[in-house]
């Protein structure tokens, strides 16, 4: 009986469809925002930062960043695919999603001619040819739609939505990022202010949002949090790292302290009417004062992604971003007390952080974990960690996000965590069932693997608090 459950385990973790929760992929209609392809596939950041392991001396980021993309990619394809084999988790990833595509043989002979020449049939035919190589991507993952990241402060995405919304696949649902109101990052919000026609005002920040969230109709608003992101006790005002050092030490190392909620900040936030509304300045709160009101006053839950320190290494752009900051996760405690009508949905980045949230994620019901991000995606720590939250949390929480940000990497990074995940429900029924619990349904395998997959995000976006 443990061997059929396996198997059952196995079929129904393989034909769920899913919802990746956080991509950065662009639907074919925004053009050459939409990442497909080998030569983008090949540039992906983590294998740059892979190839700069054993890169010549002479090959200095900056010469790697002025070559051509098809340049870099063939430099990056000798390096990494010719010269070695590619055994990390990102590059197998390359070799999975070749053969996923049918060219094993292109593969085994490595022609990357071959490969390329492939791609060209469907570029060959414009947006046309780019949304049928999505569709197959999408059919072939098991996905029924991803989430992007749409940043309202990039001006290069803007055209996209401005003045007029492009329509776009229902493969693609739009989450809008804030990291600057997170960073409290005045200088990016007040141009943007400025250079779609708002006042620079709290008042007219909180508008911008809505605005944006009119025009993208986001699932959620979305942020990574700075490394040093904190949030003191017993003060208001969120506290990024810009503004840490003038915050009393101590508060700022105090693990847990929870602090009764205060009044509704939306309240405190708008203006009495006879009043001038306020402007921004240096005491601005971005967070308490614009993002927290703007979601309640929507009913918007607030994905967060925290512990990336960016640009350790800044000439290697992206590829230099993400040394593990293990977090204040009492900063999420905080935030859940302090805005309980809000939803947040949490992933961290270091592997330390991990118990910890899981432990809240069992306090605070507007909390919900979700995914193994970016140097936790990685078969080894995906199965530590998904055994470790099934433990506490039941199905309640969802497994898996792609964070890709090349379309064709769903065909990779979906098997390689499906696998994983597929091993540790098997053995998480099979301790059920030793202790006691004989009578397992395949309905009861298949809801409980839709949970992980989409069912518990949809459970926990479709709950109201306000
Ligand atoms: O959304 C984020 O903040 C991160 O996921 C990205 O910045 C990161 O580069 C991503 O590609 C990692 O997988
Ligand atoms: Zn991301």
């Amino acid at each position: 009986q443990q061997d059929s459950i396996q198997l059952v385990v196995a079929a129904e973790v393989q034909r769920a469809v899913g919802i990746d929760l956080h991509t950065h992929l662009l639907p074919p209609t925004h053009g050459p925002l939409c990442l497909w392809g080998i030569d983008e596939l090949l540039t992906y950041h983590y294998l740059v930062a892979e190839y700069f392991i054993t890169a010549p001396a002479s090959m200095t980021p900056k010469l790697f960043y002025s070559l051509p993309k098809q340049k870099q990619a063939d430099t990056i394809w000798k390096a990494l695919f010719i010269d070695r084999l590619p055994l990390s988790e990102a590059c197998r990833g390359i070799v999975t999603t070749l053969k996923s595509l049918g060219l094993q043989n292109e593969w085994e002979r490595r022609s990357l001619k071959a490969i390329r020449a492939f791609y060209a049939t469907f570029r060959n035919d414009g947006v046309e040819g780019a949304e049928r190589f999505c569709e197959h991507v999408f059919a072939n993952s098991g996905i029924e739609y991803s989430i992007m990241t749409n940043i309202p402060f990039d001006p290069n995405e803007e055209m996209y939505w401005k003045p007029k919304r492009a329509s776009y696949s229902t493969r693609f649902r739009s989450a809008l990022r804030v990291d600057p109101l997170l960073a409290g990052d005045k200088p990016t919000i007040e141009a943007a202010l400025r250079s779609s026609g708002y006042d620079i005002t709290l008042e007219s920040a909180r508008q911008y949002l809505r605005d944006w969230c009119e025009t993208m109709k986001p699932e959620y608003m979305m942020a990574s949090t700075p490394h040093d992101f904190v949030i003191p006790e017993g003060t208001l005002a969120s506290v990024s790292y810009k503004q840490k050092n003038t915050v009393d030490s101590n508060a700022l190392k105090e693990p847990f302290a929870f602090v009764p909620a205060v009044a509704s900040h939306a309240a405190n936030c708008s203006p009495p009417e006879d009043e001038a509304p306020s402007i921004i300045d240096e005491q601005s709160d971005f967070l308490s004062q614009v993002l927290m009101p703007v979601c309640e006053e929507l009913d918007l839950p607030v994905a967060l992604k925290i512990g990336a320190h960016r640009g350790v290494n800044p000439g290697l752009k992206a590829a230099g971003d993400g040394v593990v900051a293990f977090a204040d996760a009492g900063m999420i405690a905080r935030l859940c007390t302090r805005f309980p009508k809000v939803r947040f949905l949490a992933t961290f980045l270091s592997r330390n952080n991990q118990h910890e949230a899981c432990v809240l994620a069992s306090k605070f019901r507007n909390l919900h974990l979700y995914g193994c991000w970016w140097y936790c995606n990685n078969p080894s720590i995906i199965r530590e960690i998904t055994k470790m939250r099934m433990e506490f949390l039941g199905t309640a929480f969802t497994a898996q996000h792609s964070d890709a940000r090349v379309v064709d990497q769903l065909l990779y990074k979906w098997p390689h965590s499906r696998a994983v995940i597929a091993k540790v429900v098997a053995e998480e029924f099979v301790k059920l069932m030793e202790s006691g619990c004989m009578q397992i349904t395949r309905r009861q395998v298949r809801d409980e693997v839709q949970n992980l997959f989409r069912g518990s995000y949809e459970q926990f976006m479709k709950k109201s608090l306000v």
